[in-house]
């Protein structure tokens, strides 16, 4: 059976920060294999789409005005427990609670910025994975 897999995007300040390399590596480092990856410019319909379950919350406006401020980098990863896995790995939403050593207490300004996305479930993972790519753009995919 194949690896679990998991949607994370970086976040348009992870690509102002020049962090796409560090990011990447750290992911990488920790056992997650890259399957599909991308640079893609969010509209608004676009961000606000991707973040629909957020609609109604008083930080959806900013929420989506920053995923459509630059590029960002979406990709699919696969890991044997990769959802919670990668969870623990960016740490926190708010990166003034998120874990010493994760990607966000090290690299995230606010809890509205904070350098990646990664889905919070097995079933959303796929969703948003379909969300940015095709079926034949995961590689792994391809026989
Ligand atoms: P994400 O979906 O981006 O991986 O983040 P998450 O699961 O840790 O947090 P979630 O509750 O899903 O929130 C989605 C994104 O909305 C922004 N946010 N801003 N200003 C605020 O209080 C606030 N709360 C959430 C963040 O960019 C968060 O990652
Ligand atoms: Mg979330």
């Amino acid at each position: 059976m194949a690896a679990e897999r998991t949607l994370t995007i970086l976040k348009p300040d992870c690509v102002k920060k020049n962090l796409i390399g560090e990011v990447t590596r750290r992911i990488q480092e920790a056992g997650f294999k890259i399957v599909a990856m991308k640079m893609v410019r969010l509209t608004s319909d676009t961000a606000g789409g991707f973040y629909a379950v957020h609609r109604e919350r008083p930080f959806f406006g900013e929420l989506v005005e920053f995923m459509s401020s630059g590029p960002c980098v979406p990709m699919v990863l696969e890991k044997e427990n990769a959802v919670a896995d990668f969870r623990t790995l960016i740490g926190a939403t708010n990166p003034a609670e998120a874990d010493e050593g994760t990607i966000r207490a090290d690299f995230a300004d606010s809890v509205g910025e904070n350098i990646v996305h990664g889905s919070d479930s097995v079933e959303n993972g796929k969703i948003e994975s379909a969300y940015f790519f095709s079926e034949s753009e995961v590689v792994a995919n391809k026989a």
